[in-house]
């Protein structure tokens, strides 16, 4: 493999899971093989699970690892070409990026979406510059448009919770105070529609996805409907997708909340979302506090969904 940005990129899916469950039952198997290579993640955007789940993947390998927070003290960053740069930026991301390769083997980047222009975020102008200008193979740690090794950790967890060889698991929208990106929500979608479960997405109207992450999922405007019979709810929030609304907040609506009410309807179903969640706006305490909640699993995952990717990058180096 030599890029990871999204499901396509890890070839056959139930291979990259056995792997998974491999590395799993023994972190330190593949020690020697990271030894005397780099990772750098470079980060122009908060996280706390991506930056430590993908730092320990990546020194259970083997392998060093340089961070490097973008908006704390590196040089502001300039992305477009052609800009006159008499502004607040002093570097261009196109000296940046040849640059930062010299000093590593593999990169990390996370660039959320800006919100600015939807064909900018959708086209994933920042993550294919630096696949482009690197020379180094790239790992998404959250791009505009996908969040591929959260989407490899929730599927890791689902194998490991579900009682039936094709569950319902359901992706639901809920609350919260400002706007978030799509991309947890589009690549969950993608994930899942990499597998054979059943696989439903509710919504209020207005927060319809990009139809090419939605694939074959059903629709549901009716959350209770959709809850009913499910046997994992992934709740996330997310901002609207459509053209004329790209990045707004057009509801709070509270009644979206996943709360032990909606929970009964379902087939005693466990409860996911990647984190940081806000609670009482997404989920209740009760809820992400209750013995089907997976949060803390799912989070655990991240180590083993980055060292499978990190494996399969250093053995095709
Ligand atoms: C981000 C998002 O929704 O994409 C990161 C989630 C992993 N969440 C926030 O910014 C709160
Ligand atoms: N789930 C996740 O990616 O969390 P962070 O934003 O803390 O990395």
């Amino acid at each position: 493999m030599r890029h990871f940005t999204n499901v396509h990129d890890l070839g056959d899916l139930q291979l990259a899971l056995r792997e998974a469950f491999d590395i799993k039952a023994d972190k330190y198997k593949y020690c020697e093989l990271g030894k005397n290579k780099t990772l750098m993640m470079i980060f122009f955007n908060s996280s706390l699970r991506t930056r430590l789940s993908t730092q320990k993947a990546a020194m259970n390998l083997g392998m060093n690892v340089m961070v490097l927070d973008v908006n704390q003290g590196a040089w502001k960053l300039e992305t477009e070409r052609g800009v006159v740069m008499d502004g607040d930026k002093p570097e261009h991301l196109l000296e940046a990026i040849p640059v930062m390769s010299c000093y590593c083997d593999v990169i990390g980047v996370r660039s959320f979406a800006r919100f600015e222009k939807r064909t900018d975020d959708y086209e994933e102008k920042i993550l294919n510059q630096f696949i482009r200008y690197s020379s180094r193979p790239v790992i998404s740690m959250e791009s505009a448009t996908r969040h591929p090794l959260q989407s490899f950790a929730d599927l890791i967890t689902i194998e490991e919770y579900k009682k039936t060889d094709r569950p319902k698991v359901v992706m639901s929208w809920a609350p919260h105070p400002k706007a978030l990106p799509q991309a947890v929500p589009n690549s969950f979608a993608e994930w899942m529609n990499a597998t054979d479960y059943e696989f439903v997405i509710t919504h209020p109207k207005g927060y319809e996805l990009d139809p090419v992450f939605v694939g074959n999922a059903r629709v549901e405007y009716d959350q209770d409907k959709a809850f009913e019979g499910a046997d994992f709810i992934y709740a996330k929030n997310w901002s609207a997708y459509n053209e004329a609304d790209y990045g707004k907040v057009l509801s709070k609506d509270m009644s979206w909340t996943v709360d032990e009410r909606k929970m009964k309807l379902t087939n005693n179903a466990y409860f996911m979302h990647c984190l940081p969640v806000r609670r009482n706006m997404i989920v209740t305490d009760d809820v992400i506090e209750s013995e089907n909640s997976l949060v803390i699993p799912e989070a655990a995952n991240r180590e083993i969904s980055a060292q499978t990717v990190l494996k399969k990058i250093l053995e095709s180096l």
